[in-house]
C-alpha cells in the first residue's frame, strides 16, 4: 500500500478491541489516519514484514513522525498529548490518574473479553485441531501467557482456570463501573476523558456475545444509560460500528447465546 508519510499510520483490525480503543479516540479528536488492516483470522499479524514492525505480532501498531507504539493505552495517551497542543480536557494533568486507572483495568478486562471471546467463537473450532497443529498454533503467539489461557479454554471450557476467573472478573468489572455511574455521567467525572473510550469497546463485545452479567441477577441501567450516550457519539459510528459487517455482528450473537445459557446454569 502506498503510504503518505506525513499521515500517522495504523495498522489495526476491524473488530478487534484494542483497534476499536485507539480508533474512538482517533474519531473523537478527528485525527487524520491512515489505515493498513492486519487480518488476524488469515494470520498477517504473524507475516514478517508485521513482525518487522511489532514484534508482539499484535495490533493496534501506531506510526506518527517516525516513532512506532505497539500498546493501545500508549498510542491513546500520545494522541491526547498531542491534541491541541496539550490543551484538549483528554490531556488534563489533574485527571490523570483516574484515567490511568481505568486504562490499566482495560488490559485485565482485554484479557477476560479475549478469554470469553474464544470460548464462544473460537473453542470449538480448535478442538478439530489435532495436537501437533492446535501447538503449532499456539506456538506462533509470542505472549505465551495468552497461548497458554487459550490452551486451557480449548481443552477445559468452562471448567479450566481461564475461564472460572475471567467469569468472576466480568461479573466484578461490571459491578465496578455500575457503582463509579451512579456519582457521575461518565468514568471520571462529568465529562467524557479516555477511560470511557477504553472500556467501551470491552463493554460492547460482551454485549455483542450476549453475555452482559445480567445473567448473574444483577442489572446494570447505569451502564446501559452510559453506553447509550457513548454509542449516540459520530465517533462510535465511525469507530466501531462501521467496522462491523451484520455477518460478525450475527456470529456473535450466534455463537454467545449458546454460552449465555451455559453462565445460567452456573
Ligand atoms: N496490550 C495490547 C494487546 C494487543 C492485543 O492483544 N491485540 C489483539 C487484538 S484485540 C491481537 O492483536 N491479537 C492477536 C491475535 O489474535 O493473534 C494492547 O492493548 O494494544
Amino acid at each position: 500500500m502506498m503510504s503518505n508519510v506525513d499521515i500517522p499510520i495504523l495498522y489495526h483490525s476491524k473488530t478487534s478491541v484494542c483497534s476499536q480503543k485507539v480508533r474512538l479516540v482517533l474519531a473523537e479528536l478527528d485525527v487524520e489516519w491512515q489505515g493498513i488492516v492486519v487480518d488476524l483470522k488469515k494470520g498477517e499479524q504473524f507475516a514478517d514484514e508485521y513482525l518487522s514492525v511489532n514484534p508482539k505480532a499484535s495490533v493496534p501498531t501506531y506510526i506518527d513522525n517516525g516513532s512506532t507504539l505497539t500498546e493501545s493505552n500508549d498510542i491513546m495517551l500520545h494522541l491526547s498529548k498531542n491534541a491541541l497542543g496539550g490543551k484538549h480536557p483528554f490531556a488534563d494533568p489533574d485527571r490523570l490518574n483516574e484515567v490511568m486507572f481505568w486504562l490499566d483495568l482495560s488490559v485485565r478486562f482485554h484479557t477476560a473479553v479475549h478469554v470469553l471471546t474464544t470460548l464462544a467463537l473460537n473453542r470449538a473450532k480448535l478442538q478439530n485441531l489435532s495436537d501437533q497443529e492446535l501447538r503449532e498454533k499456539l506456538n506462533r503467539i509470542p505472549d505465551k501467557a495468552r497461548a497458554q489461557r487459550i490452551f486451557d479454554v480449548v481443552q477445559n471450557g468452562l471448567a479450566g482456570i481461564a475461564a472460572s476467573s475471567s467469569i468472576i472478573y466480568l461479573k466484578n468489572i461490571f459491578q465496578k463501573i455500575e457503582t463509579d455511574l451512579e456519582q457521575n455521567a461518565f468514568l471520571c467525572g462529568g465529562e467524557l476523558s479516555l477511560a470511557d473510550l477504553a472500556i467501551l469497546p470491552f463493554v460492547k463485545r460482551i454485549e455483542f456475545l450476549q453475555l452482559t452479567p445480567d445473567w448473574s441477577g444483577a442489572t446494570f441501567p447505569n451502564v446501559q444509560n452510559w453506553m447509550q450516550k457513548l454509542e449516540a457519539r459520530p465517533s462510535f459510528e465511525r469507530a466501531v460500528l462501521s467496522f462491523h459487517s451484520a455477518e460478525a455482528l450475527e456470529k456473535y450473537k450466534v455463537h454467545g447465546t449458546p454460552l449465555r445459557e451455559e453462565l445460567m446454569k452456573l
